[in-house]
Parts: C-alpha cells; sequence; structure tokens
C-alpha cells in the first residue's frame, strides 16, 4: 500500500489496532478500490456501530462518518440513505454489531434492499470488550465466555442475507487482499443501486488467536489460506446452497 494513498484517504497512518489485526488488510483494500474506481471520499457517507470495526472509517477516513450506537449503523443507515439520495452510503462494522446485538436490523435492510454498501467484519467474537461468543463464533470455539469451547452454531451470512431478500452477498477472506479489492470495487459499484453485502472473514490474534493456540497471527493468516473458505459474489440462495 502506498503511502500517498493512506494519507490522501486517511486522517491519520497510525491506527489503534493491534499487531496483526485483520483491519488494516481491509482497510488497504479498500482505499485500492476506492482509488481504482475513483471515488471521491466526500461524497460518501460512512456509518459505523461500536466495537473495534466500527474504528475503521471513523475516526480515520477523511469522509463524513457517523459513528451510531452498538447494534444500530443499519437503522442509521436506512435515514440516511432516504434524506440523501445522491450520497454514496458505507456501513463498516462488527460482527457482533452487525449480525449478534444487530441481527434485526440487518435480516430487514436486506428485505427493503435500498442502495448501500456494507462491509461486516467477522472475527468470530465480540474483540473490544475482551472476546466474548456472538452468532459468528465457530463451534468448539474458546471463547471468554465459553471456555469448554462454544456450543452452538454460527450463521452463515451469506445464507442469512440472501434467504432475508437481498440479491448482492459476497465473502472474502482477509488471506487473499487481491482478491478483496475486486470484491470491494464489486460491492461499491452493486451498493449504487441495492443492498450490498460482504462478508469479511477477518483474524483477530489478540482476543481469538491467543485462547485457540495460534502462535503469530501469520499462523491464523496460514490457515485461512488453507481452510477453503467458499468466497466470491452470490445473488441467489438456491445455486450457493449447491457449493
Ligand atoms: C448496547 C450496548 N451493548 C454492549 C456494548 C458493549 N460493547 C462495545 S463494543 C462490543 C463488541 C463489538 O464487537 P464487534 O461488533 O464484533 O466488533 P469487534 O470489536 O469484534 O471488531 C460490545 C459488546 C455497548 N457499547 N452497547
Ligand atoms: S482486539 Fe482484535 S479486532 Fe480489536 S484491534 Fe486487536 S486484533 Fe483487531
Amino acid at each position: 500500500m502506498s503511502k500517498e494513498l493512506r494519507q490522501k484517504y486517511l486522517r491519520t497512518n497510525k491506527t489503534t489496532f493491534c499487531l496483526g489485526c485483520g483491519y488494516e488488510i481491509f482497510i488497504n483494500c479498500f482505499l485500492r478500490a476506492n482509488e481504482e474506481l475513483g471515488i471521491e471520499f466526500q461524497k460518501t457517507i460512512f456509518v459505523s456501530g461500536i466495537g473495534c470495526a466500527a474504528w475503521i472509517p471513523s475516526p480515520y477516513f477523511r469522509a463524513e462518518t457517523l459513528h451510531t450506537t452498538h447494534g444500530r449503523p443499519l437503522a442509521f443507515a436506512t435515514g440516511i440513505r432516504l434524506v440523501r439520495p445522491k450520497n454514496r452510503i458505507v456501513v463498516i462494522s462488527g460482527d457482533g454489531d452487525l449480525v449478534t446485538i444487530g441481527g434485526n436490523h440487518l435480516i430487514h435492510s436486506a428485505r427493503r434492499n435500498l442502495p448501500m454498501s456494507v462491509f461486516c467484519m467477522n472475527n468470530s467474537i465480540y474483540a473490544m470488550t475482551g472476546g466474548q461468543a456472538g452468532a459468528t463464533t465457530p463451534k468448539g470455539a474458546i471463547t471468554s465466555t465459553d471456555m469448554e469451547g462454544n456450543k452452538e452454531s454460527p450463521f452463515d451470512l451469506i445464507k442469512l442475507v440472501l434467504a432475508s431478500g437481498a440479491n448482492f452477498a459476497s465473502r472474502y477472506p482477509v488471506a487473499f487482499p487481491r482478491q478483496m479489492v475486486e470484491g470491494i470495487k464489486k460491492n461499491l459499484m452493486a451498493g449504487e443501486k441495492k443492498f450490498a453485502f460482504t462478508e469479511i472473514v477477518s483474524v483477530c490474534p489478540t482476543q481469538f488467536g491467543e485462547k485457540n493456540n495460534f502462535k503469530s497471527p501469520g499462523q491464523m493468516l496460514k490457515k485461512q489460506k488453507e481452510s477453503g473458505i467458499i468466497s466470491g459474489e452470490f445473488d441467489n440462495l438456491e445455486e450457493y446452497l449447491k457449493l
């Protein structure tokens, strides 16, 4: 990532994310995608909730940003969509925020299909508050609330969003940044016309990695590369279920 690009889009190059946090990879990919599409941040309104992921746009992006209440960024984004029809609306927030506490807003936003881009940072837990389990935590994972392993099954976010009525859902792991840049571009273009949802499969070495025997952030990325996570764009639930 060029220093110039970060200077152009970020208020400061120094973020507070932990060393090895997947969110830094996403930020670099997101800036690259915007640059390649020639998008002006000045005409984008970013919305986030509460959590580490919510800090990605706010305070770092040189743009209008709304840092809202936990679980509610999609409700705020819906309101902004209605009063600011000419602006691009981009929601960037965590899985705990958008799916667990805010799941009701997610299904209804997908059903409503209003034009906006949504990037859900899935690091499998509620990281900012100490690594509690949520609706995206894999079965068996050790968290601060499940020392013997999570007993519940996680949501498949693509399935959830498509079943709720959206027809643009995609998934990209941070271990594949080149593919992610292209995926972010597709989302940003689709988000001009409809509800475009992208799950970014991230890594949190601090709150998830350490408890689950990962020795380093690099080991988490290696596991992602080898795990064969289904990624790409999906518009049809039946087709997705065949994969
Ligand atoms: C209504 C409400 N409930 C709980 C909290 C505490 N809280 C703040 S951040 C957070 C976790 C956010 O997790 P996630 O959205 O997954 O983002 P991450 O930190 O993992 O990036 C929680 C539970 C809060 N601020 N407001
Ligand atoms: S706690 Fe996890 S998600 Fe939060 S900044 Fe650190 S590595 Fe990233």
